[in-house]
């Protein structure tokens, strides 16, 4: 049992940074607001700090001004590094200049296990999911805002539980968020359903892309990261479009292609045959879940979607 180790680490300690990945989603935000409001609670000094800034359909859950972009001047006794499965995907440097000790909470199957401490929960279905089971082993009672980061948290990462890794034990958590005043479909309208006119009319045209390969059993769809800023949309407003690419009945694997000039990004999406994971985690930089994963090629995107195709049509 690993949590009386988190415990006596959390206690010993008094300042704590949390981060997490770049491009920050449900998971990683209702995670860090979890953690946050726990480390607080406890008379801690916590500060959330992220490379890229909080996607702004996130903003109406409690704390979210706490997420700043702007590096802390100061060290921490404990850097907190919640649903990141890499250092390097955390998009900042130098963590040692931050802290001497990293605890490192997870579900991803490709975790480095780069933490001091290192709760990695392989099959769990969301980082969320591990912080709910903490508070569960710690008997807390948390005010309705927690119950609601988490199931934010857990909401998102399993497809608003139309994913997989959707279960009875995933579920009946969820329920217990609702009666612990989480607002279901309040959070779901927030986080699906409030796209601005300029974040559908980006969608629009990444669905213009939609191309199909392989006798149909691929599909792609592209978006150059320049048609974000042209449009006056948000990089929020085309997540999500990646599981638009295994819509298609016989389609098994999908992928949303964003690219400039320099790198070639694959959102890549599984409906079971094929391991996305592995495939992500083939190119350097790259990984996931076997359903749902992303790499980054350094080389121009005509070139970087032909490479990819290849892949895919070998692991088909
Ligand atoms: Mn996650």
């Amino acid at each position: 049992m690993i949590w009386p180790e988190l415990d006596a680490l959390l206690e010993k300690h008094s300042s704590f940074l949390i981060s997490s990945h770049r491009g920050l989603d449900g998971d990683c935000i209702g995670s860090q607001l979890a953690m946050y409001w726990y480390l607080t609670s406890i008379g801690k000094r916590a500060v959330v700090y992220n490379h890229d800034p909080l996607p702004t359909k996130f903003g109406f859950l409690t704390n979210a001004g706490v997420f700043s972009t702007e590096r802390p001047g100061d060290r921490f006794d404990v850097l907190v590094v919640l649903d990141c499965s890499n250092p390097s995907r955390l998009g900042w440097e130098r963590l040692s200049d931050m802290s001497d000790t990293i605890v490192n909470i997870d579900h991803h199957r490709d975790n480095a296990l780069f933490g001091a401490l290192n709760i990695v929960k392989k099959d769990g279905a969301a980082t969320g999911q591990i912080l709910y089971d903490y508070f569960a082993y710690k008997k807390l009672s948390y005010p309705p805002h927690v119950a609601e980061s988490l199931y934010a948290a857990i909401m998102t990462d399993t497809g608003a539980f139309r994913f997989s890794n959707t279960s009875g034990v995933i579920l009946r958590m969820c329920a217990d968020l609702c009666d612990r005043g989480a607002d279901s479909a309040l959070i779901y309208d927030k986080v699906y359903a409030s796209f601005s006119s300029n974040g559908l009319l980006l969608q629009s045209k990444i669905w213009s892309t939609l191309a199909f390969y392989h006798n149909g059993e691929i599909c792609s769809m592209e978006m150059p990261y320049a048609l974000i800023k042209d449009l006056g949309a948000t990089y929020g407003d085309s997540e999500g479009m990646a599981d638009f690419t295994i819509m298609g009945g016989g389609v098994e694997v999908g992928m949303l292609i964003k690219y400039n000039d320099k790198e070639t990004h694959f959102s890549l999406r599984s409906k079971g045959r094929v391991d996305v994971g592995k495939i992500a985690a083939s190119i350097e930089g790259g990984g996931g879940h076997s359903s749902a994963a992303g790499c980054t090629m350094t080389i121009p995107f005509a070139e970087a979607k032909a490479k990819m195709l290849a892949i895919i049509e070998k692991a088909l």
